[in-house]
């Protein structure tokens, strides 16, 4: 008889804890109903994982020595000292009220970006922003990494990107209907192991299974091959990186041509596609969107382009973009081809037709779980207008007071003397980190929470030690992930680590503001509140939830039995009249009036093809002839966890793996197994080389997540970011445009560097 097991959640799963047995710590299983569970939450008691934990509060010496401002120039290099909580709190509190005196709450920057961990009340970004706010505010980031260009421009074209994450047409349907599925970028199972929040069973897995039992045709269209498993079959089309959006265009162009091509839905349910026809054809700008044009760009066979059309034309078709394509140069324009391509098919709104925008992008997409709100903790209001898209930071921090565009407004960059961080990693996420690392210069004091000795900690002047979920008692919940689950302490916090809330409640202590940050309660009384002021929402939508306690107890809610087939944009197909979108003229915008009127021209009112920055195609790639996909990690979140034997177990020669084609890897003498460099001229990085056929030549694909790990000028650890372009997608959006990079590779001779970021940094005696 095993002993009782309780729940903790995390991005990648529900895992269930039992008590360890005679003073062994707990251990952790997948959820018994999970039929593809992820393995990468397994491994955080382990002891390799927990080695890496801060233990106690710690300070940069020369800031900690000379004050605020010190040899800034050492971060990321020089020792910290350990210091008592209340000594580190201290220090903390005097800083955030002098530059709030001094500089004003606009030199505070807190927008602090990150996945952070599952769980709705210890959700650091929202505690750190309560927390700023009650101070008169911070300047904030807006949109994400993941969804840069995309969340700028789907409200415009047809509805926000957290509306349409939600919204897509469930597996069930897709498996009954769908007679083909197109994709560009694949859906890679490796990425569907995560939502963010938590997901709850994994469904992608029998969802692409379910499909191709029932005789879906998938076709890939994707720079590499192993990014769709459905058990059967597969087409793939190789494509060269970033020119989508020219085969899309292509696509259109046939489609046009094509007597069933039929205007009915676009007249119903579109607004501006006479606006877009002129460029499809070439009457705006002399260029023909023509099939053997986009050959020429995309590396497809127009005959293949001719022959996919009337493919789609021919079949209930479901055409599915992955969130990397946006995640690019111009990363609007995939997007909204993509959109414009589905709606000239037709066949929006139709059970198994349409479009996805990322379901290969987490677990959320083709949910069948009911959507209801969750609990969540509020963060008051921010007195601080000031505000920068999330991937121009180094940028703000490099050039206080110039100007930017976003969305159609010119603003500019505050000038910050503190940076505050909890629950995010920006070594990890932010491009060109030789340049980050320039620009980390710039603040007076860099403040961190962190619960591992991440490159971000690393590089912070005073790093406070938080808990894990695993270490307090949380509230799980995600949109259409089908639970709420009572996340329960397993074990007591490590080292002297503490709650997110436990330190900024003493530190609103300090500040005056205690009293407003706690409402007079301790973490548990806030469960007990958040989890009764969600239960009243979702009783009004119908739902019935248990009492706290019998919640408590109970452990999980599963959802499951209010499950219902769902298909994107069913009503609004139906009646656009009654159902009208939120765009501007309630339909969606293959022109948009709006956006045309910013008067980009790197991004107009309509979908159109731009060349990348860098691509194949540029002249650059003389000198760097490797287009690198820096994607998602199979092993691990984002940096999350890149510590813990399962992440490192899939590391080649001990860095992480770049994927070559056999072609390019002889032409480079490189074979499976070498210790490689990738390099530019904006960085230089160490891989481990997996030779294979499943990627085209001409690319390779590095993972992000390794952590950070510099020498003097070389990454050692195999970090993607220290070769990526730190530019905005277009002035439009001004997204994150990791995808768009060129490299070149090359064995790596003489002395091998040992990777030193899995050990704790340097300590100077206290
Ligand atoms: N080249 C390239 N770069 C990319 C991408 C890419 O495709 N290519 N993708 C981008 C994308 S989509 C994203 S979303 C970003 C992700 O970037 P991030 O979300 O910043 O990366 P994470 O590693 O998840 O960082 C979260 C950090 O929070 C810490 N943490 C977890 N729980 C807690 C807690 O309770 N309290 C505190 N204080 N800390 C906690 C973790 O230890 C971890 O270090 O990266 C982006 N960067
Ligand atoms: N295990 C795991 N899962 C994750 C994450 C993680 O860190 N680990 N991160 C999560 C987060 S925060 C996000 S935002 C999502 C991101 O989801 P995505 O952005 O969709 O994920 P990626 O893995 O970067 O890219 C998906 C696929 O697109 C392909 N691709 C890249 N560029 C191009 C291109 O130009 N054309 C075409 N046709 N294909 C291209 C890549 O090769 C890859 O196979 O993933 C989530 N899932
Ligand atoms: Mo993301």
């Amino acid at each position: 008889m095993s002993p009782a097991r309780t729940y903790t959640a995390a991005h990648w799963g529900i895992y269930e804890v039992e008590a360890g047995q005679d003073g062994a710590p707990p251990r952790l299983f997948p959820l018994t109903v999970d039929s593809d569970p992820s393995l990468i939450g397994l491994d955080q008691l382990d002891p390799a994982t927990q080695a890496l934990r801060i233990a106690k509060p710690a300070v940069r010496e020369s800031w900690l020595e000379g004050g605020p401002g010190s040899r800034p120039e050492l971060r990321g290099q020089e020792r910290f000292v350990e210091v008592d909580w209340d000594t580190a709190l201290d220090l903390v509190a005097a800083e955030v009220g002098d530059v709030r005196a001094r500089f004003g709450n606009e030199a505070i920057f807190g927008g602090s970006y990150g996945w952070s961990s599952a769980g709705r009340f210890h959700h650091a970004q929202s505690q750190v922003h309560r927390f700023l706010n009650l101070l008169g505010g911070y300047v904030r980031s807006v949109d994400s990494y993941s969804l840069g260009a995309g969340r700028a421009l789907m409200p415009h074209i047809v509805a926000s990107m957290d509306e349409s994450n939600l919204s897509h047409t469930s597996w069930d349907v897709l498996a009954e209907h769908t007679q083909l599925f197109v994709t560009f970028g694949g859906v890679p199972l490796k990425n569907t192991q995560v939502s963010s929040g938590g997901s709850g069973r994994h469904r992608t897995r029998d969802g692409l299974a379910a499909m191709a039992k029932a005789g879906t045709r998938f076709v890939n269209i994707s720079p590499v091959r192993d990014n769709l498993e459905t058990g059967g079959p597969v087409e793939w089309i190789p494509i060269r990186p970033n020119t989508d959006t020219a085969l899309m265009l292509a696509l259109a162009f046939v489609i046009r041509q094509d007597p069933r091509f039929d205007r009915v839905f676009l007249d119903r349910c579109t607004v501006g596609y006479d606006r877009f026809e002129p460029y499809l054809t070439g009457q705006t700008d002399g260029v023909a969107k023509t099939p053997a044009w986009a050959e020429a760009i995309t590396g497809v066979p127009a005959v293949r382009i001719v022959a996919l059309a009337d493919e789609m034309l021919s079949a209930r078709t479901m055409i599915n973009v992955a969130w990397a394509l946006q995640r690019a140069a111009h990363g609007e324009q995939p997007f909204w081809a993509l959109v414009t391509l589905a709606c000239m098919l037709g066949q929006v709104g139709l059970p198994g037709g349409g479009y996805g925008l990322g379901y290969g992008a987490m677990n959320t997409q083709g949910s069948a779980h009911a959507r209801l709100s969750g609990p969540v903790l509020s963060q008051g209001q921010n007195a601080v207008p000031a505000f920068i898209p999330v991937a121009r930071i180094a940028d703000m921090l490099l050039q206080p007071g110039a100007p930017f565009t976003y969305n159609g407004v010119t603003h500019a960059y505050p000038d910050i003397q503190l940076l505050y961080w909890a629950g995010g990693n920006p070594f990890h996420h932010h491009q060109d980190l030789n340049r980050l690392t320039r620009a980390w210069r710039k603040p007076r004091s860099i403040i961190v929470h962190e619960q591992y000795w991440t490159p971000a900690a690393r590089f912070a002047d005073v790093v406070l030690p938080a808990t894990t979920s695993l270490e307090r008692n949380d509230i799980g919940f995600a949109g259409r992930e089908g639970y709420f689950i009572a996340m329960k302490k397993a074990v007591e916090p490590r080292g002297q680590s503490r709650d997110d809330y436990a330190i900024f409640a003493d530190l609103a202590g300090r500040l005056g503001v205690g009293e407003a940050y706690t409402e007079g309660l301790d973490a548990e009384g806030w469960l007990r509140r958040l989890y009764d002021e969600n239960a009243a929402r979702v009783a009004k939508a119908g739902f019935d939830l248990p009492a706290f306690d019998g919640f408590w107890d109970q452990g999980l809610i599963d959802l499951a039995p209010h499950d219902r087939p769902l298909i994107m944009h069913q009503a609004f197909r139906a009646d656009p009249e009654t159902h009208r979108l939120g765009t501007p003229s309630g339909k969606i915008e293959i022109f948009s009036e709006r956006i045309a009127g910013y008067g980009l021209d790197d991004c107009p009112g309509h979908p159109a093809w731009f060349e990348p920055f860098e691509w194949l195609g540029h002249p650059d790639a003389a000198r760097h002839p490797l287009h690198l996909l820096s994607d998602q990690p199979k092993r691990r979140l984002h940096g999350q966890l890149d510590h813990s034997p399962y992440s490192r177990a899939g590391k080649v020669a001990g860095r992480e793996p770049v994927y070559l084609n056999p072609g390019d890897a002889a032409a480079r003498g490189i074979v499976d197994g070498d210790l490689v460099e990738l390099f530019n001229d904006r960085g230089r990085c160490l891989a481990g080389a997996i030779v294979t056929d499943d990627i085209m030549p001409g690319v390779a694909r590095l993972a992000t997540g390794a952590w950070f790990d510099p020498g003097a000028d070389l990454e050692r650890n195999g970090n993607p970011n220290v070769l990526t372009l730190d530019r905005g997608s277009s002035a439009f959006a001004q997204g994150c445009a990791a995808q768009t990079c060129l490299v070149e590779a090359r064995r790596h001779e003489g002395p091998i560097p040992a990777v030193e970021v899995y050990a704790p940094p340097p300590f100077a005696p206290a």
